[in-house]
């Protein structure tokens, strides 16, 4: 593939409007996107779970698949672990293992939906007893943080109702609110806690952290480690996501992404698929905030069901990628002048612009000079490492996915 060419022309029409192309590659070269372990395990719906062959049967072989990722892409340089799923009994070995793959771990997700006791909840449970386990489990991930060197805690409660009156719904926020106030103690100097919301599943009723206002009000009440995380899928129909990313970043509560691709609820599908212009927006609040955005963390959450699991995953990150780069060729100086004139389809004519720049020669080019391939899609094709672990793993329905 000779894209020399078509990336010269696009630099100089970028220099020309007076966007630094040697500042726009500078950013795609840092960018990072964290992959989560539960995308490499078998996981499904709640009517099928097709195993794949060579799907990562423990932390080890997924931590050994998200460096492979981080190979082809350059820019997956961690990943995240869900406890008990990714249970080990030794928790340093295996952030040295991760660092011996050239990776790092990143968010620990503590698991508080999969066991027997949390039907009812996990801290918002009617039961003390049940609140006092999953308090105590949270408290068990705070203490793996720095054994793996993490310095993130993502928060996700299954917890909610499926008919009204079936619990006092102000009971149970005070119940989450004393929860996460208490992990805010717990966490280590220097990390954060990401609270994430979800609009309903598996509760029907009404969920306890329902939406991003539910969450930011919460982040206010535990302090300043608090933020906000936010699951592109977790949305009413039509809402606006870079609207409240727009918010949070503003509030400095943004804490990070859980990136996937819905059409209906909470599909899980490859981010970028079926709403590339919808990250593209997410991604233009983030680099129109510049430093503001600087410590939000980019995770995918996605677990595949009848997709090539590896493909997959380097898919969205690199359509992440893509749509990074076409945000930081916005051509930014224009587009305030004419929001200032009050132009508006000429502004919104910026923005398409970018969206519809070709970016394939600048990200090329950017993988080259990172010594990488500038095709990873062609790279991973032609590569055997798939072929390789589905001959070592063979095909079990392991553990690693909310669906087992
Ligand atoms: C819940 O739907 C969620 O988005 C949470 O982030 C979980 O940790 C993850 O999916 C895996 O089940
Ligand atoms: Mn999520």
């Amino acid at each position: 593939m000779d894209y020399k060419p078509d990336y010269e022309r696009l630099a100089e029409r970028l220099n020309a409007q007076g966007t630094n192309v040697e500042n726009v590659k500078a950013k795609l070269k840092a960018q990072h996107i964290e992959t989560p372990s539960w995308g490499y395990g078998n996981g499904g719906t709640r009517f099928k779970v097709f195993a794949w062959e060579g799907a990562a049967r423990n932390i080890y072989e997924k931590l050994d698949d998200a460096a492979y990722i981080h190979k082809l892409s350059g820019v997956a340089p961690s990943i995240a672990i869900h406890i008990p799923w990714d249970k080990v009994d030794d928790y340093k070995a295996l952030g040295e293992y991760a660092r011996s793959k050239g990776i790092a771990i990143g968010a620990v997700n503590p698991n508080l939906f999969q066991d027997d006791q949390y039907k009812l909840g996990s801290v918002c449970s009617p039961s003390a007893s049940v609140r006092e386990e999953a308090l105590a489990h949270i408290v068990e991930c705070c203490e793996i943080m720095p054994k793996v060197g993490s310095n993130l805690l993502s928060l996700w409660f299954a917890d909610g109702t499926n008919y009204s009156g079936q619990d006092s719904m102000s009971a149970r926020k005070r119940r989450m609110e004393a929860a996460l106030v208490e992990t805010h103690k717990h966490l280590p100097a220097g990390s954060r806690m990401l609270i994430e919301y979800k609009f309903f599943e598996p509760a029907f009723y009404h969920t306890d952290l329902a939406d991003w206002g539910t969450a930011y009000a919460m982040a206010l009440k535990c302090g300043p480690q608090a933020q906000v995380l936010v699951d592109t899928g977790h949305h009413a129909q039509g809402t606006n996501i870079a609207q409240i990313v727009s918010f949070l970043l503003d509030e400095g509560r943004l804490g990070g992404f859980h990136f996937n691709a819905r059409r209906y609820a909470d599909d899980d599908l490859i981010v970028g698929t079926n709403n590339p212009f919808e990250l593209f927006e997410i991604y233009c609040e983030l680099v129109g905030a510049g430093e503001g955005a600087k410590d939000v963390a980019y995770m995918i959450d996605q677990s595949h069901n009848i997709e090539p699991k590896l493909e997959a995953m380097l898919l969205s990150v690199l359509n992440c990628q893509t749509a990074y780069a076409k945000a930081l060729i916005v051509d930014w100086n224009h587009l305030a002048e004419l929001q200032a004139a009050g132009v508006v389809l000429g502004a919104q004519q910026v923005y398409v612009k970018a969206f519809e720049t070709d970016v394939r020669p600048l990200l090329a080019q950017v993988r080259v000079e990172k010594g990488l391939n500038p095709d990873p899609i062609a790279a991973y094709r032609a590569d055997n490492y798939a072929a390789q672990v589905a001959k070592q793993r063979g095909i079990a329905l392991s553990a690693g996915s909310a669906i087992q």
